[in-house]
């Protein structure tokens, strides 16, 4: 079986993946700059133009961009192509109501594509596969991502998405599938179901899962990979970059995420001074674009937390490994796939009367479902009214949440003066969830 999809890039020596890096770059910051107002004035206020650029090094002395230059150019301000040239749009959580919207054109697809198909084959999965794909399909990347990739590779995708588990099983079963891709915490929901209908996955044709969106741990791969009888894979993406399949890593190693950078290029920096860490620190991971159209991003701050590791892998592909996730360095909580800022949720709390700004969020895994409690003080005359003005309060909450955020949450509606209070930075996330 190919080891790879496409061995000439996905083998390219370092010294040749450089060169074309910084022909992809210079050519990206002169787009940006041409084509872009945002990036014309925030280039010009850091006083650097894209012909200062004559190594990969003179990166760092652009500026970075970030989720709220995003927002603040809501929704195409960022758009590099015009808008007749955009095929397709997706959407994530943004801080506030409104998503980040990004736009591919037909060639932006097309990579996409070819990058979801290297990262099935980097998984072990291959032409002939029956790929049963249960990310979610919409604004969401992941399902059409992980779609456009399996068909580029020859498979056969099962475009089931995500949610009715007990059908899932039955397709798994009778369809014979033999890659799973889905969040972590849901093939182990999947798993549950399933011997919960007396079906043993050990029976399934299932091989291979292909697991992201979310972050989990390798104490969770071990749970996987023996509850569903599969190698589990990690792989990473994030819409504003593309979507999944920035970095997926290989099954001969399993150690570290190859990142491709013939399209990106990777640096890690301190998220609270910004400054540049040498490879094999931990830090914040920045991604720039190098061959995106729709909507390029310069130094995109993902505020995922990692390190970067350039030794070589013993599958043969040269491109840089970062590590497993370890976090954010932002408060980005993500709840059953979906992305919760708490700004987002005292948005919808404080346009409530009667809830004060005092909330807590817990967050916790039960049956392997995440579950979210929004506990909120409201004031002293709402809290001495009847149960049931308290019950209507806290469906009313609930509801809102979910009508704007999509995520299902319990609300519970505490005392006046109950929620401690700290003379810095509030704690807003109690996260009890074991990985
Ligand atoms: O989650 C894209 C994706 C879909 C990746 C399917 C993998 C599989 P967003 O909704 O924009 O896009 O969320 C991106 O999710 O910044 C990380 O914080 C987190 N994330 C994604 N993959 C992983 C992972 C998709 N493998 C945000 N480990 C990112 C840990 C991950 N966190």
């Amino acid at each position: 079986m190919a080891i790879f999809y496409n061995e000439e890039f996905e083998t390219l020596p370092r010294p040749a993946l450089e060169a074309l890096q910084l022909t992809r770059l210079k050519n990206t910051l002169e787009r940006v700059y041409a084509t872009v107002p945002f990036y014309r004035a925030s280039f010009r206020r850091s006083g650097v133009v894209p012909g200062d650029l004559k190594t990969l090094e003179e990166l760092q002395r652009f500026p970075f961009t970030t989720k709220k230059d995003m927002r603040d150019s809501y929704p195409y301000g960022l758009f590099a192509v015009p808008l007749r040239e955009i095929v397709r749009i997706h959407a994530s959580s943004g801080t506030t109501g409104k998503p980040t919207v990004v736009g591919y054109t037909g060639e932006d697809i097309h990579v996409w594509s070819e990058l979801m198909a290297r990262s099935f084959v980097a998984a072990g999965a291959h032409k002939g596969d029956i790929i049963h794909n249960a990310y979610g399909y919409g604004l969401f990347t992941g399902g059409l991502g992980a779609h456009y990739g399996a068909e580029r590779l020859g498979a056969s995708v099962i475009p089931i998405s995500g949610g009715n588990t007990k059908r899932q099983i039955m397709i798994m079963q009778d369809f014979g599938s033999t890659v799973l891709t889905c969040t972590p915490s849901y093939s182990l929901y999947m798993a549950e179901e399933a011997r919960s209908e007396g079906v043993d996955f050990r029976k399934l044709r299932l091989r291979v899962g292909i697991f992201g969106a979310e972050p989990w741990s390798e104490a969770m791969r071990g749970e996987i990979e023996s509850k569903l009888n599969l190698d589990a894979i990690d792989i990473y993406g994030l819409s504003e970059i593309m979507g999944p399949g920035v970095a997926i890593e290989c099954i001969q190693a399993k150690h570290g995420l190859h990142l491709w950078e013939d399209h990106f290029i990777p640096e890690i920096i301190n998220p609270e001074t910004g400054e540049l860490l040498p490879a094999g620190a931990t830090g914040e991971l920045v991604i720039t674009t190098i061959t995106k159209q729709g909507i390029p991003l310069i130094r995109y701050r993902t505020r995922d937390v990692t390190s970067l590791n350039y030794e070589p892998c013993i599958c043969g592909r040269t491109h840089v490994r970062i590590a497993r996730m370890s976090g954010r360095s932002d408060d980005m909580i993500i709840i059953r796939g979906v992305n919760v800022f708490p700004s987002q949720i005292e948005s919808v709390l404080v346009g409530i009367e009667g809830v004060e700004p005092h909330y807590l969020l817990i967050v916790d895994r039960h049956d392997n479902l995440d579950t979210l409690e929004v506990q909120v003080e409201v004031d002293e005359q709402i809290f001495s009214d009847e149960i049931k003005v308290l019950q209507s309060l806290a469906r009313r909450i609930e509801k809102e949440i979910k009508e704007m955020l999509g995520v299902t949450c319990k609300a519970k509606l505490v005392e006046p003066r109950t929620i401690q209070r700290s003379e810095g930075k509030a704690t807003r996330v109690v996260d009890k969830r074991k990985l």
